[in-house]
């Protein structure tokens, strides 16, 4: 009798530590639970307790045009496919769909990013405007808002002016602006990193190098689209981590700068490369079925979540490729 009750205590211990087992196989932590408040050190993104971090995530297009991606299982589906970063694109330009009844979608946006835990970025998608100056006032009314609301939420970013372009520089135009939203945002936000654009469509990183702002916790934009970038800007990426200034590459594609030409593979292995030497993420460009080449779905996949690597068009499956690597 002794031996039947030690015999079932054994079994019942058994199968109480499969269970145990199981459950913390299924509930692997979360980006957010690994690596909590992040922050700038040095050159590099790194978590609460100062590990480097690479971030590695998707943008949405303009949620203007492609509401409908943002959701929880569109979220989950790339999260399970290794993305740890959700970007959320609001057009400033009026012309580019840019209303203050889309701040509901950004909300909605980082409520499913944190309920899953993942990071996300709140990005004002400056494009056609060209200068960040133009819709100043409205920028700090946005992130006014967005900072007072996530200033105790650990995985938030702020990206201030997604590209400028045209007729701007770096100390007339793009520094004074940052100066001012920068401000802003940490009177409300004291913690969380903010994103810096840089001339060029953001590709002039060394350029900001050279006069970086005097604020702490701030990372500069470098965007590239291997297709178009190359060497010469790969150039500008080695210059500015020389001379230390943090960098993410919060957009990127492998394709060509229209967003649908030509793949480069051979361009997009030599950026990866450089990115994992630097520990730099990237966030890919962009979440839709869009008919163009950088859009991350295929044209036929009419799901809105719930994504495998089969409704990937082949962008797509190239970029979640290097998320596990
Ligand atoms: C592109 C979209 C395309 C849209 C166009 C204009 O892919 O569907 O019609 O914008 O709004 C960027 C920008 C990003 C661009 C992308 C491709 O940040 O908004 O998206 N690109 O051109 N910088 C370099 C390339």
């Amino acid at each position: 009798m002794k031996k039947l009750i030690r015999l079932s205590g054994l079994l019942l211990f058994i199968l109480l530590s499969c269970v145990f087992f199981n459950n913390s196989k299924i509930k692997a932590a979360t980006p957010v639970e690994k690596w909590g408040q992040l922050k700038v050190s040095g050159t590099n993104i790194v978590s609460e307790s100062g590990r480097k971090v690479q971030l590695k995530g998707v943008s949405t297009h303009g949620i203007a045009w492609f509401p409908q991606y943002v959701n929880s299982s569109c979220f989950r589906s790339f999260r399970k496919m290794g993305a740890n970063t959700i970007r959320l694109a609001l057009y400033s330009d009026p012309n580019a769909g840019f209303s203050t009844k889309l701040y509901k979608n950004v909300e909605d946006g980082v409520k499913y990013a944190t309920e899953l835990g993942m990071y996300v970025i709140i990005d004002w998608h400056i494009l056609s405007d060209g200068n960040p100056k133009r819709h100043q006032k409205q920028a700090l009314k946005f992130f006014t808002h967005f900072a007072k609301k996530y200033k105790k939420q650990k995985n938030v970013l702020y990206e201030i002016c997604n590209e400028p372009n045209g007729n701007v520089t770096w100390k007339r135009d793009i520094k004074p602006y940052a100066n001012k939203v920068i401000k802003r945002i940490r009177k409300y936000d004291k913690k969380n990193i903010i994103i810096v654009g840089t001339p060029t469509w953001s590709q002039d990183v060394d350029v900001a190098a050279q006069s970086p702002l005097k604020q702490k916790n701030l990372v500069y934009a470098l965007h590239f689209y291997a297709a178009t970038h190359t060497d010469s800007i790969r150039d500008k990426l080695k210059t500015a981590y020389a001379s230390g200034l943090p960098v993410l590459v919060s957009e990127f594609n492998i394709c060509d700068a229209s967003g649908n030409g030509n793949i480069d593979k051979g361009s997009a292995k030599k950026w990866m490369k450089l990115l994992k030497q630097y520990k730099i993420g990237y966030v890919a460009w962009n979440v839709s079925n869009k008919n163009e080449t950088s859009a991350l779905l295929r044209p036929s996949c009419q799901k809105t979540g719930g994504f495998t690597k089969k409704n990937l068009s082949k962008t797509g499956k190239w970029i979640a490729g290097q998320w596990k690597k």
